[in-house]
């Protein structure tokens, strides 16, 4: 009876352990890369903070190859700024173009494209996710954010990166504007680009300057930058919620 009793048990052990098995053979197919996915794809509903536990501090998004290039980088959100001091500084090649670097910074100054196009470049083929569901890859040239900011020097209360666009988004002229954290700056893939597929970047996708943050989607990626602020809030700007379509209730950390 004992024995009987043993046996049974024995039995009941390896069953469980062959589903175990199988379970686990399971999991095993899905891959860790696709259960990560599926985890990030779920961002919108992780807060900020337990997104950036998830990953690494200085994780880098993906870069691909020439041959993965979208055949056209299509324009999303404004094509063209209906801003008469834009039009001029297009008109004449954006020769007389400044970009303002100031706020909680030691030295505010602007740069011209030149300038910019002086300091040391990055080039990065990366994918371009806009929440409206379509995607493309481009390969972008630019300075990296972090440059600028090692001449400009922030000061330590400063949280946010502001970027202010030159395009005005309604009647009222409300312009597009966009903020990343430090972080996002500092990152080595977050650039002002100036070239989109070894051209100068066109109108369309936001020349003269516009901002790559690789690790977010599409509307972080200000077009038509005029002005960079650093700040300690963003209550105080515009809807006080760090971004044109954020206050109009996108989420502001846009991670994919
Ligand atoms: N100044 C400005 N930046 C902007 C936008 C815009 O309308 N104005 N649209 C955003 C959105 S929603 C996307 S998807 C990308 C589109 O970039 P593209 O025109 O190069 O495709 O720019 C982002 N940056
Ligand atoms: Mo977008």
């Amino acid at each position: 009876m004992g024995s009987q009793r043993n046996n049974r048990r024995h039995f009941l052990r390896r069953a469980l352990a062959t589903g175990g098995a199988l379970l686990l053979s399971g999991c095993d197919q899905l891959s860790r890369s696709e259960w990560f996915t599926k985890l990030l794809g779920s961002a919108e509903k992780l807060s900020f903070s337990a997104q950036r536990q998830l990953l690494p501090r200085k994780a880098m998004a993906q870069e691909f190859t020439e041959a993965d290039l979208s055949p056209d980088f299509r324009s999303n959100g404004s094509d063209n700024p209906d801003n008469p001091a834009y039009q001029a500084l297009a008109a004449n090649g954006f020769v007389d173009y400044r970009l303002q670097v100031g706020g909680l910074v030691a030295h505010p100054r602007e740069y011209s494209l030149d300038e910019l196009m002086a300091l040391p470049s990055r080039t990065q083929i990366t994918r371009h996710d806009c929440v409206e569901g379509w995607s493309a890859i481009g390969k972008w040239k630019g300075v990296q954010l972090g440059r600028l900011l090692e001449q400009v020097k922030p000061h330590p209360s400063a949280r946010f990166v502001v970027f202010h666009c030159a395009d005005p988004m309604d009647d009222l002229g409300t312009p597009y504007y966009e903020s990343i954290d430090m972080e996002d700056a500092w990152h080595a893939q977050t650039l002002l680009a100036y070239a989109l597929n070894d051209a100068p970047l066109p109108i369309k996708n936001g020349a003269p300057i516009r901002v790559r943050v690789e690790r977010q989607l599409g509307y972080k990626m200000a077009k038509y930058v005029m002005q960079i602020q650093l700040v300690d809030r963003l209550e105080t700007i515009a809807g006080g919620k760090g971004g044109y379509w954020e206050d109009q209730g996108y989420e502001w950390y846009a991670g994919i």
